[in-house]
């Protein structure tokens, strides 16, 4: 069980539209992947998940696939891909593919054709209903996309179902050649050689027949999320057990399940050491407590605790915890959980420090390791996402003011995960000789990869103390969990315990000192030090005050 690989892997999220562009057309593609390998591997992380490349109109930047066999203009060719392959493997670096299974483009031959008419061959690949008898759509499900879940089709006069955008049809898995047809595209890609796959939105595949209206979620809504009808549904771990059996069992490769809305119990279901499903799952607990859209509100330090200490505690020794903060969905991280302002590189490390100390495969997304943040945006059309467009729309519908709207959106955004990758001082960051599909932030002058690659105490430095620490202590990779001070307002501590081995971990998660002493009942002469991001040598376990947003790692003896 222990040699498992991605068990003590770090895996690089990698956004390649916002990374590195190769041909000035404003777009990073794979190319600017390719010519970036060094500083990937420089960095010490062991896989690079590397977000969706295949053919697609690109409604949801590449989460909308025409083409499951082919790469997107824009990212360039196979061979490009290919190259880009072979140079990660080459310095003994994986590859993971981004596999969107949920839905395709509505520009994907099988649904071009299940839409030609009713009985087309393909018409039930994906889902049609008719409208009510009124007219109106089958049910209230809403889209996270639009407010309605389903689409009108005027040519043949009934509704298709997509959950996000109307570009994105969902797929009927209850169709067991769709199945086939997407495990073709699995082993299609495993036999070019790649390491494993991030599966999108992979609790969504079952939906409850039948299709139910749905209760209510937002108040008043006329459309509501049907989570209970569309996430974990009643065939899912069929249909994950059976991919796995028929797409990838026996390979050597990491698989990772997107899960909004699991549970620690569900997690042990998906991410089960005997299950026969995923390697790993990624909850959402800790960045979408309680619904979608809630991070423009300040969170609640106390149970985000609780939430992260459950999984931990939870899987331990029977499945497998993925950690993470960031990535293309979510807004930047040091933003979010941290003080951007007065305690940028400080809390930067912090956060990295509490994503790589606890048990699990962590994952660092693109620009995180040098602190990126938020963008400032004053203006609507600066956005770019469908995400963004829809909560304009949806929330100008509902009478709020555009200046809250903004606010909201300069919080929350996928945008502020998606600008450019920062290289250098250089225009557009280095990223770009033309014009960059969505801004630049402005703070590249100070933080980009080049200025903080030749400071010593600069977040990018301390992520690659962060990564090689789990590479030289097996406590990181396979310790035990044990939670403390739970209830404390600014301390975020914990123990790991391996043969005998016990890393504590102490961070402040304010902007204010606080009074620090081992708990009662845990028993240490001394501590050696592992870690600090403030340069403090030694930890007065008894009693000791630790500054706002430090971040302190000992061995206790
Ligand atoms: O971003 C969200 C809401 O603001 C999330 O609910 C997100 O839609 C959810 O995490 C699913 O995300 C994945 O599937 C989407 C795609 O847009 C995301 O980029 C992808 O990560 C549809 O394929
Ligand atoms: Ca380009």
């Amino acid at each position: 069980m222990e040699n498992q690989w991605w068990k003590r892997a770090v895996v690089y999220q990698l956004y390649p539209r916002s990374f590195s562009d190769s041909n000035g057309d404003g777009q990073g593609d794979l190319k600017g992947v390719t010519a970036k390998l060094d500083y990937i591997k420089w960095l010490g992380v062991d896989v690079v998940w590397l977000c969706p490349v295949y053919a697609s109109p690109n409604a949801d930047n590449g989460y909308d696939i025409s083409d499951y066999y082919s790469i997107m203009d824009e990212m360039g060719t196979i061979g490009d891909w290919e190259a880009l392959k072979n140079g990660l493997h080459s310095r003994g670096i994986k590859l993971i593919m981004d596999m969107v299974l949920n839905h395709t483009s509505d520009q994907h031959p099988w649904f071009i054709e299940s839409r030609s008419s009713r009985d087309n061959p393909k018409r039930d690949w994906y889902i049609w209903r008719k409208g009510k008898p009124d007219g109106s759509e089958p049910n209230n499900w809403g889209s996270f996309f639009s407010p309605s879940a389903w689409e009108y089709d005027e040519k043949t006069g009934e509704y298709y179902l997509h959950m996000f955008s109307p570009k994105q049809p969902d797929l009927n898995w209850e169709n067991p050649d769709v199945r086939q047809a997407l495990y073709n595209v699995i082993r299609f890609w495993l036999d070019k050689g790649v390491d494993g796959f991030r599966f999108d939105v992979a609790n969504m595949y079952s939906k409850v027949q039948g299709f139910p209206e749905a209760p209510e979620f937002v108040p008043g809504s006329k459309y509501q999320f049907p989570i209970v009808h569309v996430y974990n549904g009643p065939r899912i771990h069929e249909f994950i057990q059976e991919m796995n059996r028929e797409a990838f069992a026996g390979r050597d490769i990491m698989t990772v399940g997107e899960g909004p809305f699991v549970t620690p119990e569900l997690a042990l279901q998906y991410a089960g050491f005997d299950t026969h499903e995923f390697d790993m799952v990624f909850h959402f607990e800790h960045v979408i407590k309680g619904g979608l859209w809630t991070s423009f509100m300040p969170y609640d330090f106390i149970e985000f605790k609780q939430t992260l200490n459950r999984f931990q505690t939870t899987l331990y020794g029977k499945a497998w915890n993925s950690l993470y903060l960031s990535n293309h969905d979510q807004p930047r991280q040091v933003s979010r959980f941290g003080n951007d302002r007065k305690y940028l590189v400080r809390s930067a490390k912090l956060l990295g420090t509490m994503i790589h100390m606890q048990q699990g495969t962590p994952y660092v997304y693109q620009g995180e390791e040098l602190g990126m943040t938020n963008i400032p945006f004053t203006r609507f059309d600066q956005y770019r996402d469908l995400d963004s467009f829809n909560y304009i729309a949806q929330s100008r519908a509902m009478g709020m003011p555009d200046d809250l709207i903004l606010s909201a959106l300069n919080r929350s955004s996928r945008d502020n995960a998606r600008t450019p990758m920062q290289w250098s001082a250089e225009k557009n960051a280095g990223f770009t000789a033309g014009t960059p599909w969505i801004e630049v932030n402005p703070n590249y002058p100070e933080i980009n990869v080049e200025t903080e690659t030749g400071d010593p105490s600069s977040v990018l430095n301390y992520y690659r103390r962060l990564i090689r620490l789990r590479k030289e202590m097996p406590v990181i990779v396979y310790g035990s969990f044990i939670p403390l001070m739970e209830e404390h307002p600014q301390f975020y501590c914990w123990i790991r315990e391996y043969e005998g081995e016990r890393l504590l971990v102490v961070l402040n998660f304010s902007d204010t000192d606080a009074g620090f002493a081992l708990p009662e009942g845990i028993t240490a002469g001394s501590e050696k030090r592992v870690l600090s991001n403030a340069g403090r040598e030694k930890l007065n376990l008894g009693s000791d005050t630790i500054g706002p947003w430090e971040a302190y790692v000992c061995i206790l003896e």
